[in-house]
């Protein structure tokens, strides 16, 4: 093993208690580093089996060093190393398709965890159901060894009540609202539709002895690097293939339903409420919602990370203007947390300039993330008879960076981008006249926002008016144009609310 462990204390866990679907960095410098905390307190039958999708670089890495790899959490003051040692196993799908469905059916493992991000749970942002026209989707429907994580679980829960018909919590770690929920319709979903009645026995077993807690999750987790990699070896007095680089803030929330039980994760802070939609809410609106805004604006003007983005003075006054005065309506504080102070540390989170997190990497997949983070705010905001200028803003800039029009060149950020939905927007993009004509192909012909937003045209045509003074006078004069409006009716908000309450003191 390449890592000295003496240095550190890793869990070693004594045997595999759960599944992860998603061996990507944030799963390990997140949901990894909970479960060590919770194996060392006692429950070493927690160990983690990692799945690797397709890629082999963390599981190559990850067995070259004895299963193990370094957390570097990393702030302006300093980085500071430490080593979770959470996993007793790891492999990657494509490899050996049938070990994900054999795991799933092992009665040992008691709990399966995603992070396969927005883009892995099969389902059509246009519909929100499992997306029948993905071939892999119709590939794993019509049999053989499962790829996508839907029909893995699905698949393999199929086997577990064949078999042991054990008791199992599917728990998904991902940035979606209601993610539970979410998870536990797509694999009914996909249950459904297997022909004849080959899913029932499944969807019964899933009625008595499955449970599909939601939780949120937030760290920001950017992607490893060779700088980093030469500064953890320099501090380790030996290489580590696969560090993963955090910011030292993290949060877990979790709804206490498991049907196997689970590991003691509030040994690392984790927090079990009944308030998770609250915590969801909050976050995937307010930072992750800000955050793409930052990444899209940020990008096409040139730059390369969020802390370099919120560092442009217009970036932070339209980050700051959508976060309190379009997201944060929307939103339901969970009892107990000071929204204040929360938002304050978004601030101070973002401006992380030692993390490095690229506006490519918070950019990418924009069609699936946006689809979680803005259609309700969006229509809140619209019933309350209000325009909401930024966030049509943020959407002005996504369509911009990834579906640029013709003539116009969103910069090397932004071509970093990828996206599900980048071909056929792509497509509309090259034979559509104008940003209005781009937006309302995109929101009614491609349902890009599911059909709610499909059905608001003055946002629609706000949106696409700004995607054209994006690639007529830049990204600027669209901040100031959406800036000054925001503002503006912020003002006379207030305005009339005093108003109202002079009328009614001189009642
Ligand atoms: C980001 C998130 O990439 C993105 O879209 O907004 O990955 C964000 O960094 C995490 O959710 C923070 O917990």
């Amino acid at each position: 093993m390449l890592i000295n462990a003496d240095l550190f204390s890793p869990a070693t866990p004594h045997s595999a208690g759960i599944l992860h679907l998603g061996l990507g960095n944030f799963h390990r410098a997140h949901q990894a580093v909970y479960t060590a905390a919770a194996i060392r307190a006692g429950g070493d039958n927690w160990g983690i089996v990692g799945v690797a999708s397709r890629s082999h670089s963390v599981v190559d890495a990850m067995r070259a060093q004895g299963l193990q790899y370094t957390v570097a959490e990393i702030s302006p003051s300093g980085t500071s190393l430490s080593v979770p040692g959470s996993h007793t196993d790891v492999f990657v799908a494509a490899d050996e398709p049938g070990r994900v469905v054999t795991h799933l059916a092992d009665p040992a493992i008691r709990v399966v965890t995603l992070t396969v991000t927005e883009n892995g749970y099969s389902y059509s942002p246009s519909t929100g159901h499992l997306d029948l026209a993905d071939p892999r989707v119709a590939a794993d429907l019509r049999g053989g060894y499962p790829s996508t994580a839907i029909g893995q679980l699905a698949r393999g829960l199929q086997q577990r009540a064949a078999g042991s018909a054990q008791p199992v919590t599917i728990l998904s770690c991902d940035n979606l609202s209601e993610n539970g929920a979410h998870t536990e319709r797509l694999v009914r979903e996909f249950l459904g539709q297997l022909p004849g009645a080959e899913g029932d026995e499944a969807l019964a077993f899933l009625d008595a002895s499955v449970a599909f807690p939601s939780s949120m999750v937030d760290r920001i987790v950017p992607a490893t690097t060779d700088e980093l990699r030469a500064a953890v070896a320099a501090q380790l007095g030996g290489p580590d293939a696969s560090p993963v680089p955090a910011e030292p803030f993290t949060m877990w929330a979790i709804e206490d339903a498991f049907a196997a039980g689970r590991p003691a994760w509030e040994e690392g802070g984790a927090v079990f409420t009944d308030e998770v939609g609250r915590y969801e809410q909050m976050k995937v609106r307010l930072l992750n919602g800000t955050h793409s805004l930052i990444a899209y604006l940020g990008a096409l003007r040139g730059a390369a990370t969020i802390p370099e983005a919120i560092a442009l003075p217009e970036i932070a006054r339209a980050a700051r203007g959508v976060l309190e005065r379009e997201f944060e309506p929307s939103v339901q504080v969970p009892t107990g947390v000071d929204i204040r102070a929360y938002e304050a540390q978004l601030f101070e989170r973002w401006g992380n300039t030692a993390l490095g997190h690229r506006t490519a990497q918070v950019g990418t997949d924009g069609s699936v993330k946006l689809r979680q983070r803005i259609p309700e705010p969006v229509l809140l905001s619209l019933s309350n008879g209000r325009m909401p200028h930024l966030i049509a803003l943020a959407v002005a800039g996504y369509l911009s960076c990834i579906a640029p029009l013709p003539g116009f060149e969103p910069g090397d950020h932004a071509r970093a981008m990828t996206d599900p939905a980048r071909e056929r927007l792509a497509e509309v993009a090259a034979s559509a006249a104008s940003g209005t004509e781009l937006a309302q192909r995109a929101f009614a012909e491609l349902h890009l926002f599911g059909q709610e937003l499909a059905e608001a045209p003055a946002f629609i045509a706000r949106v696409g008016e700004l995607v054209d003074t994006i690639a007529r006078h830049g990204v600027d004069a669209a901040l100031r144009d959406s800036l000054a409006a925001s503002e503006a009716d912020a003002s006379s908000e207030t305005t009339s609310d005093t108003t109202t309450t002079l009328t009614g003191a001189h009642r």
